[in-house]
């Protein structure tokens, strides 16, 4: 463990800890943020009437709309001479989200990212190959800081030019790699078209996130790459990678309580659910300084547990993200994660991990195309073996999701491989 006085705190003084911190940030927002005093005024709300966590359920929520509408500074808690980094992600929308440190904002970040780094394998004697991009996106300089917090050697390659990655992470002798799930499948079809075996590589395990991955797609990474694969997540409103991470269990990501106060709401209603049930993850940061954010929901749809984790860590874990609540796809009424075919195309195994879907409506009618690649060995053998592949694909959606679906296997390498997020929908639907 990277901290164990605050990995392993007991809960009692864990909540403490977090109560003293919360009123801290809510006084802090009252006084510097205008759009929160306003908010607390219109609910009839003052900091001062938050007497324990539990109260939390009773302010007011942040949603991405709210940091849009206040584009670019309005809700930075501090003074812009303060802020030493800006960070920002393009979203789908059209209006960037902007978010902004102070020195001390990067401590905690880079703090964040050496626990994640260290509960992944990672340690001063590790070379780190960050593929993450660098920029405005956080990957990249996010798992860059912790990385040289705990005194890894670090390869700040940025994205692309995956030949050139691979000749590295050999030539270097990198330990860990960082990069999302999809880049990782990528790299590792390179290191076989390149006639390497991972055996020959040093690489020990890999975090990756910044995108949803099944339990399925770790198994195919971890035998493809012959590492230890383990999840991080996070977004730049809260503070970029490092808002949770997978420890040894590989059971949950452990969401740094010291720094967050995490909640699981039913997006429809707005009501908080109780532990383990599933919904969107609600999130209030306790320290930052430049953006504190209260309630922020995150659109992400995963549940927490309080168990007692195997790794000793005390903080409360959360579930993989299966997708988010905007992603989730309404189809005939159904509704489905991208995730959820990508759990069942991985579990019958005979296509290779890429894979798209097509939505689209005919007349009044949803349709769900599933387009999917299959090994070169495959595609050459018998038509008839194809058929047969897609008719069990076909059974198998309708079996678990109760839908039907047109599946066409497509030869090797013809869905554009990513070297960030992957875009696995593509919805012509005019919603
Ligand atoms: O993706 C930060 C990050 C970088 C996380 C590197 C992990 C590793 P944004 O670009 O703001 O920030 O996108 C945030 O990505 O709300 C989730 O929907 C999704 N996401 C991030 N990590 C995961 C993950 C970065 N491990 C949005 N599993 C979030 C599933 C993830 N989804």
């Amino acid at each position: 463990m990277w901290h164990p006085r605050y990995e392993n705190m007991e809960r009692q003084h864990l909540e403490k800890l977090q109560f003293i911190r919360l009123k801290n940030t809510l006084e802090r927002v009252n006084l510097m943020v205008p759009y929160y005093r306003n908010n607390f005024q219109a609910t009839g709300i003052e900091p001062g009437d938050i007497k324990s966590l539990n109260d939390i359920s009773s302010l007011p929520f942040t949603s991405k709309n709210d940091l849009r509408d206040n584009y670019p500074f309005s809700l930075f808690a501090t003074d812009l001479s303060e802020v030493v980094r800006i960070h920002s992600s393009s979203g789908t929308s059209g209006i960037p989200t902007v978010v902004g440190y102070t020195q001390n904002d990067l401590d905690v970040w880079s703090e964040l990212m050496a626990r994640a780094l260290v509960s992944a394998g990672g340690s001063k004697e590790s070379v780190i190959h960050i593929a993450y991009g660098y920029g405005l996106f956080t990957g990249g300089l996010g798992v860059h800081y912790g990385a040289e917090k705990i005194g890894a050697t670090v390869i700040p390659i940025s994205g692309g030019q995956t030949k050139r990655q691979v000749r590295m992470i050999r030539d270097l002798g990198s330990t860990l790699l960082a990069c999302t799930p999809s880049y990782a499948i990528f790299i590792a079809e390179t290191i076989e078209e390149m006639n390497l075996k991972p055996e020959e590589l040093n690489l020990k395990s890999g975090l990756f996130g910044a995108e949803p991955w099944s339990n399925n797609m770790r198994r195919i990474i971890e035998d493809k790459l012959n590492i230890d694969a383990y999840d991080i997540y996070g977004l730049s409103e809260i503070i970029g990678p490092g808002v949770s991470s997978e420890c040894s269990a590989k059971n949950g990501l452990h969401i740094p309580e010291d720094h967050f106060i995490a909640e699981i709401i039913d997006p429809k209603t707005q009501k908080v659910l109780p532990e383990g049930s599933t919904g969107e993850l609600v999130i209030t940061t306790i320290t930052k300084e430049t953006l504190p954010l209260i309630r922020y929901r995150t659109g992400d749809i995963t549940s927490l547990t309080r168990e007692k984790c195997s790794c000793g860590r005390t903080h409360v874990r959360m579930s993989k993200v299966s997708g988010r609540s905007d992603d989730m796809l309404i189809i005939r009424g159904v509704n489905v994660f991208p995730s959820q075919i990508e759990s069942i195309l991985l579990d019958i195994g005979e296509t290779e991990p890429h894979y798209q879907l097509v939505v689209d409506r005919v007349g009044s009618m949803d349709t769900l195309g599933v387009k999917v690649e299959v090994s070169e060995q495959m595609f050459s053998d018998r038509i008839k073996g194809l058929e047969e592949l897609e008719n069990v694909i076909r059974r198998e959606i309708d079996n678990v999701l109760g839908i039907s679906a047109e599946v066409k296997l497509v030869e090797p390498k013809t869905i554009q491989r990513s070297e960030g997020k992957a875009q696995r929908v593509i919805d012509q639907r005019n919603l």
